[in-house]
């Protein structure tokens, strides 16, 4: 252990432990702008600086370690004029457009700028503008760039991607697509994780909240919206809501007041897909055929294009079932118009999730098969339904809960869970059990596969079949396992990917919280839902079983293969 004193305060830590965190346990905050613990701990913004007591330059706090007998002071005179100084050079690189911004109110600059009492910005401004191709989901704004690193280090060390680099030279430095490429050209998988890590706005969505009020001020439109599993975990945060006060029915109520015709849950399809791919799986764990097993799932549609652009050739190892988001999207235009009575034509299908790749997923122009223009027509993410919520001038305090419309609003506690990792993998087994043995499993016999653990290996007994099972989330984790089953090191029968840390909960469009990963705080609360809810199959969901008895007849049909599945290389 090492003692030291840090603002007068005597502290004691193991050895090792930086200056950053020994105040931490101390209980004193240091102010930080590019510091990602474990990712990006290289002290590149400064605004950490603290004071030594016999050491003349002052030294940043993240990234260098305490020692015996040391006296440290993180706000002396010294340390205040030096910080401020470095925030006046970062804010004269900077467009301090704060009210255009899409981080205004929620930015770490704003916010330090603020504390140490920065009202006016000495350097001259050089900001150069750069175009940017605004139809990408993804949006950089480099007049806002920081050059914390920290999308480059997420990128590179967390998703193996390597998107972004740092390029030109001098006061011309900047943040940009590696290799001199475009973004359309690189192969960003849109996980948006560069986005939450962001600490300013320099990255965010392409924002699609007007094609939305657009449709809502719409007569001839009839608005159908869908709620992602993962969306009902986060969406409070922003609005300081506590976890148990923002359920998923105080956002129907929100959405229903903002004029959504038809509120729907993601829920229901996503038991139609564990129908659908569940069922697929049974029958590839039949033949084993080389060329398409082990089974991929295919509900992510960050890991969807990641696969596509890194390891092609194993594209149809992937379940061919849709995601439950372009399911929903078809069912709401076909069988849903019907029930209905409506031309599809008329159905503005909206839908909210938590995620970035969902806007190009929706775009594929291979998802259109209800015929009526795309099965999607815009997504939003979690962010943006919050800010349509601001924008409608919605207290969220005082909602109350309001049930989701019928039949596509009825889910299972398996439905929930997908917006966790494993929770796909866990769906499908309870219902593969199933569909095997006719009998259903304690809904609890495959918890093995939960967890924020991003690789994780689970065995069971599929009904004497003995079944190997992995799921992974986060693209680096994705790329170890892809490597290890290519040589052969590792071998399963099914496969659960999420392109995002822990899943959609730490999805790319869920709400900011700058450095904090909330990923494991979300899931339990979609497990406690499953644990809650009165339907733990998705083969009893009574909407889904309504729907093959009058419509898709069962998994597998012509008809469910003309709306729930696709090629993915179409
Ligand atoms: Fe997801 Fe899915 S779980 S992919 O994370 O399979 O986005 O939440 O909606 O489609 O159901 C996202 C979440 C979501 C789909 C489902
Ligand atoms: Fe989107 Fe979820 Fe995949 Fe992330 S893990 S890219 S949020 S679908």
């Amino acid at each position: 252990m090492v003692k030291l004193t840090i603002d007068n305060r005597t502290v004691e830590v193991p050895e090792g432990t930086t200056i950053l965190e020994a105040a931490k346990t101390a209980g004193i905050p240091v102010p930080t702008l590019c510091y990602l613990k474990d990712i990006n701990e290289i002290g590149a913004c400064r605004v950490c600086v603290v004071e030594i007591e016999g050491i003349t330059r002052l030294v940043t706090a993240c990234n260098n370690c305490v020692g015996e007998g040391m006296v440290i002071h993180t706000n002396s005179p010294k340390v205040r004029e030096t910080r401020k100084t470095n925030v006046e050079l970062i804010l004269s690189q900077h467009d301090c457009s704060c009210p255009s911004c899409a981080r205004s109110g929620n930015c770490n600059l704003q916010k330090i700028a603020n504390d140490l009492g920065i009202l006016e910005i000495p350097y001259d401004k050089k900001v150069s503008f750069t175009k940017w191709e605004k139809q990408f989901p993804l949006i950089r704004n480099y007049e806002k760039c920081i050059k914390c690193m920290r999308c480059i280090q997420v990128c590179d060390t967390v998703q193996s991607l390597n998107i972004w680099d740092i390029a030109n030279t001098g006061s011309r430095t900047t943040v940009d697509v590696s290799k001199n490429r475009k973004i359309t050209e690189a192969d960003c998988a849109l996980c948006g994780q560069c986005i939450t890590h962001c600490p300013v706005g320099a990255l965010r969505e392409r924002d699609d909240t007007e094609k939305v009020f657009s449709a809502l001020a719409d007569p001839d439109k009839i608005t159908v919206v869908q709620i992602a599993p993962a969306v009902r975990a986060a969406w409070g945060e922003p609005f300081g809501l506590e976890r148990e006060f923002a359920t998923v029915k105080r956002l129907v109520s929100a959405m229903r007041r903002m004029g959504f015709n038809y509120i729907f849950d993601t829920n229901f399809s996503a038991d139609l897909t564990i129908m659908e791919e569940g069922s697929e799986f049974l029958k590839r764990l039949g033949n084993k055929d080389k060329e398409t097993f082990p089974m991929f799932t295919s509900c992510c549609p960050g890991w969807v294009r990641f696969l596509k652009s890194q390891y092609p050739d194993m594209v149809p190892q992937l379940s061919t079932a849709k995601s439950p988001q372009q399911m929903f999207g078809a069912m709401a235009k076909s069988y849903y118009a019907d029930l209905l009575g409506v031309d599809p034509e008329n159905i503005f299908s909206v839908s909210v999730m938590p995620c970035l790749a969902k806007k190009h997923e929706c775009d594929l122009p291979n998802m259109n098969d209800a015929g009526a223009g795309q099965d999607v027509d815009v997504v939003l993410t979690t962010r943006e339904i919050d800010r349509m919520i601001r924008a409608e001038h919605i207290v969220p305090q005082e909602l109350e809960e309001e049930e989701f419309d019928t039949p596509l609003g009825v889910g299972s506690g398996a439905g929930v869970i997908f917006g966790a990792t494993g929770g796909v993998m866990e769906a499908a087994l309870r219902s593969a059990y199933y569909l095997v043995t006719k009998t259903n499993p304690d809904p609890d016999a495959f918890k093995d596969v939960r967890g924020m653990d991003g690789w994780k290996e689970a065995s069971f007994d599929l009904a004497g079949t003995p079944l190997k099972v992995a799921v992974v989330s986060g693209l680096g984790n994705t790329r170890r396992l892809i490597k290890a089953l290519r040589k052969g090191k590792v071998s399963y029968d099914f496969v659960e990917v999420m392109a995002c840390p822990g899943g959609c909960s730490g999805g790319g469009g869920q709400p900011i919280n700058d450095g904090q990963e909330l990923a494991g705080d979300r899931a339990d609360v979609l497990y406690g839902l499953d644990k809650i809810n009165e339907i733990r199959f998705s083969h009893e969901n009574p909407s889904v079983q309504k729907c093959y008895e009058c419509y898709l007849q069962r998994p597998l049909s012509h008809r469910s293969h003309e709306l729930l599945h696709t090629d993915h290389n179409a």
